[in-house]
């Protein structure tokens, strides 16, 4: 895929050049500058080639599982009776307080495996199942240390307003002023933070407790981004893109409001049809607004243990086109150009010169085939920073 104008972008019989972890030239193979026709060469067999995908929205890094609780909601509690009853979130909050690092590090890895047996190059990966200052820095510590287990990137978000742990019970400011914010700090002064995340939602934190978090990590120079309009529309979307944020993520309850806002800030709309999915959810994000307004689509695994128990991006696609009617194409863009928007990165998301030489080969004729088949995975060859 390039900027080119053909659908897709793509470039028959193409040539990649990379330097490094780089790719210096990309063009049609009849075109290859002469300084590069002595090089070394690797056949890549006709095969189509994408950027490498970017999942930008995970919570991968969690202990324990929540199996049980699927039961109960198939015998018809709610996801929010659950939470309410004290299950969901926080309890995989007490399941990761009892992980040791590399515990939780053991426990994400086969998950991560299996997104990068898909050709995932770039993982985003959040804290808030710790909800106390030393899980919630042990999670972040253990989502570095996943990019020097295996060739992958990996990109951090703060979630420390992700739910009201229960020794907070009825007292949600007290766990933002008291844990949430200071742990923050301690978490971006050990270098552990490329974002900060919240849940603006009835069952987690209201948009004036987001917005002190949010001021936080503006003071310390860090992007935002947040769980909005997920179950309900408490008007996060426009809240995150008042901080200029990255993303506002699940938004099935988001308005035209919050989309203009979205619009105007440059914010990308991250769809997670994995949750819509697992959840029974009936009201869709709003689609059509947001590509008449011309807001960048991204979507993304949304992988955790509750709302979500899901690793593949191949699955996420072909459910983003079938639930919520993207395209292929838009499919496409959402896990490579407009995931690395989402996390901010220049550098990842494109086959073009100057950007990362993470590559996904593929075994397929048509581009439409990674979004059309299901539970099909057709790479044939993944090439991290020009490694394969
Ligand atoms: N929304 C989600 O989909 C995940 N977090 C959130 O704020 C779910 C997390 C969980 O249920 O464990
Ligand atoms: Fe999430």
């Amino acid at each position: 895929m390039s900027d080119s104008p053909t659908p897709y972008g793509l470039i028959e019989d193409a040539a990649i050049v990379t330097k490094g972890e780089m790719i210096e030239w990309v063009g049609p193979a009849a075109e290859l500058p002469s300084q590069y026709e002595d090089m070394p060469r690797e056949s890549l067999g006709g095969q189509l080639v994408t950027p490498g995908l970017i999942d930008c929205h995970t919570h991968i890094v969690h202990g324990g599982d929540r199996a049980v609780e699927f039961e109960m909601r198939l015998k018809g509690a709610s996801y929010e009776e659950v939470a309410r009853a004290g299950g969901g979130i926080v309890s995989t909050v007490s399941a990761t307080r009892d992980a040791s690092v590399d515990a939780l590090i053991a426990s994400a890895l086969p998950r991560v495996d299996a997104l990068l047996a898909e050709g995932v190059s770039v993982l985003e990966i959040k804290s808030g199942y710790g909800l106390d200052l030393e899980t919630e820095l042990r999670m972040l510590r253990a989502a570095r240390a996943i990019a020097q287990h295996r060739p992958v990137r990996v990109v951090t978000s703060f979630l420390g307003a992700h739910a009201v742990p229960g020794e907070f019970k009825d007292r949600p400011d007290a766990y933002i002023d008291e844990i949430c914010i200071p742990t923050l700090r301690a978490a971006h002064a050990e270098g552990l933070v490329d974002a900060v995340d919240g849940f603006c939602e009835g069952i987690a934190f209201l948009p004036d407790q987001i917005a002190r978090v949010f001021d936080a990590a503006t003071e310390l120079g860090l992007p935002v981004k947040l769980h909005a309009e997920q179950l309900s529309n408490l008007g996060g979307a426009k809240l995150a893109a008042s901080y200029g944020a990255l993303s506002a993520d699940h938004i099935e309850y988001l308005d035209e409001d919050g989309v203009i806002a979205m619009a105007e800030a440059g914010t990308v709309g991250v769809v997670l049809p994995g949750a819509f999915y697992t959840l029974r959810e009936t009201q869709k994000p709003p689609i059509d607004a947001l590509r008449k307004h011309g807001v960048p689509m991204a979507l993304a695994t949304d992988c955790n243990p509750g709302s979500s128990p899901m690793t593949s991006l191949l699955l996420t696609m072909n459910m983003a086109c079938t639930l919520f009617r993207m395209t292929p194409e838009e499919a496409l863009q959402g896990v490579t150009r407009n995931a690395a928007k989402a996390l901010g990165l220049t550098e990842s998301g494109e086959v073009a010169s100057g950007k990362r030489a993470d590559l996904a080969v593929w075994d397929i004729t048509h581009p439409a085939e990674l979004a059309y088949r299901i539970g099909f995975n057709p790479l044939h060859a993944r090439i991290f920073g020009g490694q394969s």
